[in-house]
């Protein structure tokens, strides 16, 4: 089973006025000692999202594990290290016949039922939320609570990612509440190298 590390910061390029600032701000994130990142891209066409990621990859080198959103193709063109999935996406089972039995596969969830059926796939990591309020997502689905962490903890032994409204304040519960890791994207826009090291203080 793989080990997730406790801060899982999602780039979202929407979020940065161009990409050079989220080039910048990847990079700080890793100089914080983040190893893990997700690239997530709801409006860029295919061709771009290719680039970006491609780009990430040439500046932060192999020592950052680094997750494709949705798109297995691109996962594999970018040569990312894993795959995260949503309800609306491939299922994990096809998934995991196009990027192979190496590379991660994260799955997306937000209530029971959709846990323990992830549950039953070959996915390495299982996220659950949004645990708060989030606005970094549209039409999230409704938010689960601390007591969705815990219940979610109740039916996976898959790595559990929680998601959604996490910050510095309030990311110590999540990971009481029986989460493995926190993905997080707002709370790491200003200042990503200091944020992330504080992150990384709260969640020792
Ligand atoms: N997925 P922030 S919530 C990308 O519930 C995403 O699955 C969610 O951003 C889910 O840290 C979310 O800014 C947004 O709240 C997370």
């Amino acid at each position: 089973m793989l080990r997730i590390p406790r801060l899982y910061p999602i780039l979202d390029p929407a979020c940065f006025p161009d990409a050079a600032g989220m080039f910048s701000a990847a990079e700080q994130l890793a100089a914080a000692g983040c190893t893990l990142l997700q690239y997530r891209n709801k409006y860029g066409n295919a061709r771009l999202m290719l680039e970006q990621s491609r780009a990430l990859r040439a500046r932060l080198g192999s020592s950052v594990k680094f997750i494709m959103n949705d798109r297995a193709d691109l996962c594999l063109a970018a040569g990312f290290d894993g795959l995260h999935l949503g309800q609306d996406d491939l299922s994990p089972e096809s998934a995991r016949r196009i990027i192979g039995g190496d590379r991660w596969l994260g799955v997306s969830t937000h209530n029971p039922e959709q846990l323990a059926e992830a549950d039953k796939t070959s996915a390495d990591y299982l996220a659950i939320g949004p645990v708060f309020a989030t606005t970094s997502k549209v039409n999230p689905d409704p938010v689960v609570g601390l007591e969705g962490v815990r219940r979610a903890r109740e039916l996976t032994r898959k790595p559990l990612v929680a998601i959604g409204g996490i910050t510095r304040a309030n990311a110590r519960s999540v990971i009481e509440a029986g989460a493995d890791a926190v993905a997080v994207i707002s709370d790491l826009l200003r200042d990503p190298r200091k944020s992330a090291e504080e992150f990384f203080e709260i969640l020792r």
